[in-house]
């Protein structure tokens, strides 16, 4: 049997274990990149190992999520990025250049290489033939530092492909389709290849936005193979000489197959609050809509934004909507300039934003309360658009311009066909490539402000954990449940501050009682249900846990990336044996572990006396896994080995 692209690509970077899928591999990383949100964790990191500079091919370093600068923080934060990524070997990319995801597909992904990125939504890279991976900034500073990046060897379903899209149907809807097949749950430990006649109908940037999404369906990664669309979009980027061609082979071995023929694919629709909850626009076509938000590393490439235009042009947006559009990278804000689109887009009524995450971490771009917002990102989360009670919907480009002109919710196919606008990719993008600065160009001492805090120091794990259970949670709770952004996100140098909002939209009093328990020499429990830390990458919902004295989770089951955090910084992940015991257990419980270090020593079964009475259940982790908890973390094993 022959190989997959994704084999194709761990096979080339195999450092430890065999390809054999649910085992733990090592492997080599080519690429890291990290936003500022979760950066300057990461550096900190980076920094208290001692290495004296990155060993990587490529790092880096991106400034999109946090750009309001209201007050010094998010300022200073970004002053200790640059000066930290000059000494360090990092390339910065200034605020303004764009999201990280698209800027690194335009001018840095690469077929046939491996990326970990600090941000759930690296997959991207995936459009472009790469073994793209998300992950918490700890790893990521692991990699950069030249350590392995350990994952459990992926199962692989093939994606087929055939037919093409009607006009009005795009990209998104492909992706919308497949979460509505797949859901959010039970994909852990798969990656999705997409293969088929269908693909060579799609441009690398429209890849991008499935294998973007593809995030949310909870797999490790998505990927595209490297192919004469691959070679066109490298070739208008000016980097022919980074294409290698990367196919499967004909007689690819894969665990799964699904056909998707994308002339049956229509116009789709995320309901609130999760990405899986799709309907097709028609079965709700003609609800009242508030607000349109077009943007963020789904949908804001060349393509789509001119697509944005042209249904704009000499179009006015509805007086009751409010719409906001953000370019997802200076690149297509300097296309849109120069070619008179922007002009078109400005005319119709849109308030444009700067090029970055903006409305999509809920920084900026608040609906009403109550508020229907159409937003082309790729996440619905409660609360997440900064109005708890807004009901966000995710929708294509075509979709949400439409809808912004006639003030409610519109099936593109109710349009004419010859009317659709479609757009060929140019033959060269604009080029300029300034605002990303290079490394070792300047000896400016690294600037650390009073928002930089130091990287939080972790404990060996105890002979004996008593805690007590702090909060009880149900199924599907995010990272942004867990610990907000927005308003919130400047806080994340400084974890003494940011850990005052952990649960803070589901219990305000968790973060001050679990300090009290830790004050009294207690440990705090958590106790969630299925898809526990499902979403981002986001390592501070595990480092603020653990710095307000949480050492366990119990829950029903994890999601991948949130589970490595939590062992990164030294607490227990623990799946339910019997879910029955999920029922029984209340807040207030007390939890004590016995024998600790020995019970992780001795594999993944842990016996709890939960109020005395003992229960059983599974520590999700390897072998290795176990020393990391054992050492009380990711930063105390490997400065140890
Ligand atoms: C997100 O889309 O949720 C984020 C904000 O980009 C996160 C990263 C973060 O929390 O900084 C992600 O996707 O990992
Ligand atoms: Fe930024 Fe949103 Fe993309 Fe996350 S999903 S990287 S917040 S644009």
């Amino acid at each position: 049997m022959g190989y997959s692209v994704c084999y194709k690509i761990l096979q080339a970077h195999l450092k430890e274990g065999t390809l054999e899928p649910g085992k733990e591999i090592g492997i080599v990383i080519d690429q890291t990149l990290t936003q500022d949100a979760t950066g300057t964790m990461a550096y900190l990191q980076f920094e208290a190992m001692g290495i004296d500079r990155v060993k990587t091919e490529v790092s880096v370093s991106y400034v999109d999520h946090n750009t309001l600068q209201m007050g010094f923080e998010n300022a200073d934060d970004h002053k200790y990025l640059q000066t930290m990524n000059a000494k360090y070997g990092i390339y910065y990319s200034k605020a303004g250049n764009g999201i990280c995801h698209q800027v690194h597909l335009e001018r840095f992904a690469k077929p046939g290489k491996t990326l970990l990125g600090s941000d759930s939504h690296t997959p991207t890279a995936g459009g472009m033939g790469m073994l793209a991976i998300g992950a918490g900034g700890l790893d990521v500073a692991v990699a950069m530092g030249g350590g392995l990046f350990y994952l459990t060897c992926p199962k692989v379903i093939n994606i087929y492909l055939t037919g093409t899209l009607k006009p009005w149907v795009s990209a998104k809807d492909i992706i919308l389709t497949i979460l509505q097949k797949l859901t959010t749950k039970g994909n852990v430990g798969y990656v999705i290849e997409y293969t088929g006649p269908g693909i060579k109908n799609l441009s690398v940037p429209e890849r991008a936005t499935i294998t973007n999404m593809g995030a949310e369906l909870g797999v490790t990664t998505s990927l595209f193979p490297g192919d004469e669309i691959t070679h066109e979009f490298l070739k208008a980027q000016g980097r022919e000489k980074d294409f290698v061609e990367l196919l499967p082979d004909n007689d690819a071995l894969y665990d799964k197959v699904i056909e998707l023929d994308l002339s049956n694919i229509e116009p789709m629709i995320a309901c609130p609050h999760s990405p899986d909850n799709v309907v097709t626009v028609e079965s709700i076509k003609g609800m009242k809509v508030d607000q349109v938000a077009i943007g963020s590393c789904t949908n804001s490439s060349y393509k789509d934004l001119v697509t944005v235009a042209k249904i704009l042009k000499g179009k006015k947006i509805h007086p009751h909507v409010s719409c906001i559009l953000a370019p997802g990278s200076k690149q297509v804000l300097h296309m849109l300039a120069k070619e008179g689109y922007l002009a078109d887009i400005i005319e119709s009524g849109v308030r444009i934003m700067e090029s970055a995450c903006g409305f999509c971490i809920g920084n900026g771009g608040a609906p009403i309360s109550g508020g229907v917002s159409l937003r082309t990102n790729n996440r619905n989360f409660e609360g997440r658009s900064g109005t708890k009670d807004a009901k966000v919907y995710l929708v294509s480009p075509e979709t949400a311009a439409l809808s912004a002109i006639e003030g409610k919710l519109v099936n593109p196919l109710d349009m004419p066909k010859e009317s659709y606008p479609a757009i060929q990719l140019p033959k060269t993008f604009i080029i300029d490539d300034s605002m990303i600065i290079p490394p070792f160009q300047s000896d400016e001492p690294v600037f650390r402000g009073p928002n930089i805090g130091q990287p939080p120091k972790t404990q060996a794990l105890p002979h004996t954990i008593h805690a007590i259970v702090g909060i009880k949670v149900g199924d599907k709770i995010t990272t942004d449940h867990i610990m907000p952004a927005g308003q919130r996100l400047k806080y994340r140098s400084n974890i003494p501050e940011y850990a005052k909002y952990v649960f803070e939209m589901v219990d305000s009093s968790f973060a001050t009682r679990a300090l009290e328990y830790k004050e009294k020499g207690m440990a705090t429990a958590i106790v969630g249900g299925v898809s526990y830390g499902q979403g981002s990458s986001r390592e501070h919902a595990a480092i603020c846990p653990a710095y307000l004295g949480v050492k366990i989770v119990l829950a029903k089951s994890f999601e991948r990336i949130h589970t490595a955090n939590l062992i990164n910084f030294g607490i227990l992940p623990l799946v339910f044996n019997n879910e029955s015991d999920y029922d029984a257990i209340q807040v207030g419980d007390s939890i004590l572990i016995k024998d600790c270090i020995q019970q992780v020593e001795k594999g993944n079964t842990v016996t709890l006396l939960i109020n005395n009475k003992p229960i059983e259940c599974t520590l999700l982790a390897t072998e290795r896994q176990r020393k990391i908890l054992i050492a009380g973390g990711l930063l105390n094993y490997t400065t140890l080995h």
